[in-house]
């Protein structure tokens, strides 16, 4: 029996785990006591890290289908098949009938950090989807316009904040998003202790909710209307601070008018007092935080409340200072000003819905519409990495449907689920244990600077990829070209440092410096360079005691580089290198918003989600460990609306909307406010052609059946996943 240590990539926490290796397996997981970054903090998720790695349901080698069903093939044939795939509606339709769709996980594994976006480069094709648009590309636009730089996202400063106000966001159960915190409920709980403040604006009365002061319950998608009238306030009370380094304060001050906590009261559900009270205590807190996440992204307002987050933080003096809103300094990522190139949204649109691009991709939900449109650049052939949209974006059964009708598909995934079974060719990821880890999407997002990397803690079978080089391959046959793609990467990265007097290596040899770099593999040697030419880097020797892949490995538990320290202006990244508190594309959207205050409400129920501790999107279901216990999937509604409709507890009730209907078992609680039911996403398993028997047997319903792929934010082509009116009936 042995241990080893691993970062968990099952959320954004980033714990460190101690495992258990027993005869070349992994049998036990528990916190690493030692972790500078989570200090043995651990979930049942991770505890049953050795369930997900010995799954007997994950597929162990790549899966080809044919005429007569699935064959297990070599590494060899499969990536021949996909050559032959790609290469084939290429050919006949050319490179914009390629689609690529990148997934969650690739937020949590090196390969989708530093391979996904170049797979989907490597297509040619402008149809380009992920789970952002189902998530927080709301943030990216806000953060791109106010900021310049679309993954510029200040973070609370947890650890030191006097006051936090969360807004549809609970992390005691999602571990926290876009705020990457190990233990956050401790940290919630630290905040108490010291005499902190924290406030929660839910629906619903979560978990987070519970160790809060005050709990607020807000009717889905009002949001904005809230944050807009704490910045009115905010003015009309004399408590904004104006910046030296902010523009259009005045215009923000001037769209706020209309938006006082009276007249937004009633849209909010929320009293105007408590709005006001809100104002007043963010502008007098020694220090405070807007949080929000994505009960705020995945609504119809969402850019236009992601950009209200900051503009409250900025107001209240609280951005880019310790205990306000931060910016975190990963160790990958380079220190000092960059170029000012600002953030473009809408430099092409998609073809049928004439939706415009935003970071390179288009909204999820109309991927479908470009698979049965007809006509030049259809989509023919897709490239799944990581994902299951069949489950996680709304209309995704008929989605499910049109993936039937591609002349090819496959899908970089360990399991044969809803969205892979309609794959031509499956290719497996080994098990996590048998990866190398570094967290290069979520050091971003830390609330507390720290380095760590997880070698591979078991080896490889002889002639099995892990997921960088199945990545990088399928990048060789999709751009056709045998150049190796992190040669070129490397080449390109040490020419460009040591031509720049700013740069530790400036006037060095760059081929000298590549035969430096460390890591048995072309991604290592990648990770070993931004490192050493990061912000802690060693600089290639230019700065002693520095950062490198080397360093990383003697330090087991990882290195803690230090409290988040103030970082403007060296972050902004707008033409004027200043912060631009009222771009325009976000003050135009201004009048959507004010159309809905003179709408009449809508007086049915409306559908929100809702995570659990023990589920992980659409994926984790197969695990015995985590789906015990009772019925998960289940409609919460509060007692007053299931008297009125006639409803029992665990009854059976008909949830029907604009877009669909499903049958689910009813859960009676006063959890979430009147007029308002909740419903899990991500279950609706036990289809055919799938492989997941535990999955199966807790089958549950889509809640993506019921949401509506048209309905998205306009700016971010973001989905609506909350706020969704549904009828309920009693069967
Ligand atoms: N255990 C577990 N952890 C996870 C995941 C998981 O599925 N399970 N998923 C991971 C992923 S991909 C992500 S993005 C993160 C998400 O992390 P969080 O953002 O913390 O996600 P949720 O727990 O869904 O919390 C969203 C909250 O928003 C509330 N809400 C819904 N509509 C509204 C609204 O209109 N306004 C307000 N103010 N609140 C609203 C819901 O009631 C819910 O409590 O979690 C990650 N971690
Ligand atoms: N109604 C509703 N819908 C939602 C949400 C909601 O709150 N409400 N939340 C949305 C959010 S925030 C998100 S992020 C999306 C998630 O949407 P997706 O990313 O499309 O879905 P997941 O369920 O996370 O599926 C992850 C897939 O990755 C595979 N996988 C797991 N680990 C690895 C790995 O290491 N490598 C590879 N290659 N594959 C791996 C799993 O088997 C699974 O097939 O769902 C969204 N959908
Ligand atoms: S909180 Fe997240 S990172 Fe930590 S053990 Fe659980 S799933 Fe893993
Ligand atoms: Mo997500």
């Amino acid at each position: 029996m042995a241990t080893a240590y691993r970062i968990c990539p099952l959320c954004e926490a980033t714990c460190g785990l101690e495992l258990t290796i027993t005869e070349g397996r992994v049998t036990g997981a528990r916190g690493d006591r030692d972790d500078v970054f989570s200090h043995g903090f651990i979930c049942p998720k991770g505890a049953t890290f050795d369930e997900l790695e010995n799954d007997p349901d994950r597929l162990r080698a790549p899966m080809v289908r044919t005429g007569d069903g699935w064959h297990e093939a070599t590494w060899d044939e499969a990536f021949a098949a996909v050559e032959r795939g790609l290469t084939a509606v290429a050919g006949r339709h050319g490179r914009q009938a390629l689609a690529i769709y990148l997934g969650n996980p690739n937020a949590h594994t090196l390969a989708g950090g530093l391979y996904g976006g170049l797979l989907a480069k490597s297509l040619g094709t402008t149809n380009v989807y992920s789970a952002s648009t189902v998530d927080q590309m709301p943030k990216h636009v806000s953060s791109g316009l106010l900021f310049g730089d679309a993954l510029a996202i200040p973070v609370p400063d947890l650890d030191r904040t006097s006051y936090l106000l969360v807004l549809g966001a609970n992390p005691v159960d999602s571990g926290g998003s876009l705020c990457t915190a190990a233990d956050f409920p401790g940290r919630l709980r630290a905040l108490r202790e010291r005499g902190g403040t924290l406030v929660v604006v839910d629906p619903r009365r979560t978990r987070t909710a519970r160790l809060a002061d005050r709990h607020l319950a807000i009717r889905p998608g009002a949001d904005a209307y809230l944050l807009f009238a704490v910045v009115h306030t905010l003015f009309e009370e004399g408590l904004a601070e104006r910046r030296d380094d902010a523009d259009g304060v005045d215009d923000v001050a001037a769209l706020a008018r209309d938006f006082t906590p009276e007249r937004v009261a009633g849209v909010c559900g929320v009293a105007a007092p408590e709005i006001r009270r809100l104002a007043r205590e963010l502008a007098a807190a020694p220090s405070a935080a807007v949080y929000a996440r994505i009960g705020t992204s995945t609504a119809a307002f969402g850019t236009l409340t992601s950009w209200l987050v900051d503009v409250v933080n900025v107001l209240t003096g609280n951005l880019d200072r310790p205990g306000g809103a931060m910016f975190p300094l990963a160790p990958h990522r380079p220190a000092g000003a960059r170029s000012r190139r600002g953030f473009r949204l809408g430099r092409w649109h998609s073809r049928v819905g004439k939706l415009p691009e935003v970071l390179g991709e288009l909204p999820a939900t109309t991927l479908v519409d470009e698979i049965v449109t007809p006509g030049d650049g259809q989509v023919r052939a897709l490239v799944t990495v990581a994902g299951n949209p069949v489950l996680s974006t709304p209309g995704g059964d008929r989605l499910g449907e049109a993936l039937g009708t591609l002349e090819f598909m496959v899908s970089v995934d360990p399991y044969l689920n809803e969205t892979t079974r309609h794959a031509h060719v499956v290719l497996p990821p080994p098990p996590p244990s048998r990866s190398p880890h570094y967290d290069l999407a979520l050091s971003d997002l830390a609330v507390h600077n720290t380095a760590r990397y997880s070698p591979p803690v078991l080896p490889l079978p002889d002639g099995v990829p892990d997921e960088c080089a199945i990545l990088a391959r399928l990048i060789r046959i999709a751009s056709g070209q045998d150049a190796d793609v992190d040669e070129t990467i490397m080449t390109r990265t040490l020419a460009a440092a040591t031509a720049d007097p700013a740069s530790p290596v400036h006037g060095a040899d760059p081929a000298a410096l590549a035969a430096r770099l460390t890591g048995d593999s072309p991604a290592l040697r990648r990770l070993d360079l931004m490192l050493r030419l990061g912000a802690y880097g060693d600089g290639f020797g230019a700065e002693p005691g520095g950062l490198s892949l080397e360093a990383l490995r003697r330090a087991p538990h990882g290195v803690d580089l230090g409290s988040l320290r103030p970082r403007l202006p060296e972050v902004l990244r707008t033409p004027s290198g200043r912060i631009e508190l009222c771009p325009p594309p976000i003050a135009e959207d201004v009048a959507r918003l004010r159309d809905g205050l003179a709408e009449r409400r809508a007086t049915g129920l409306v559908l929100i989600g809702r995570r659990h501790l023990r589920s992980n999107n659409s994926w984790m279901h197969n695990l015995p460990g985590l789906v015990r216990g009772s019925n998960r999937c289940t409609l919460q509604i509060h007692p007053d609306d299931a008297r009125r409709l006639g409803l029992a507890d665990a009854g059976t009730a008909e949830v029907t909307s604009d877009a669909g209907a499903v049958k689910v078992e009813v859960e009676i609680t006063d959890e979430v406010m009147p007029g308002v039911v909740s419903l899990p996403h991500g279950w609706g398993h036990g289809r055919p052609g799938t492989r997941g028997s535990v999955a199966a047997a807790h089958a549950g319903v889509s809640a993506n059946a019921l949401t509506d792929p048209r309905a998205r934010d306009p700016l971010s082509g973001n989905a609506v996943l909350n706020g969704i009116p549904v009828r309920v009936h009693p069967i």
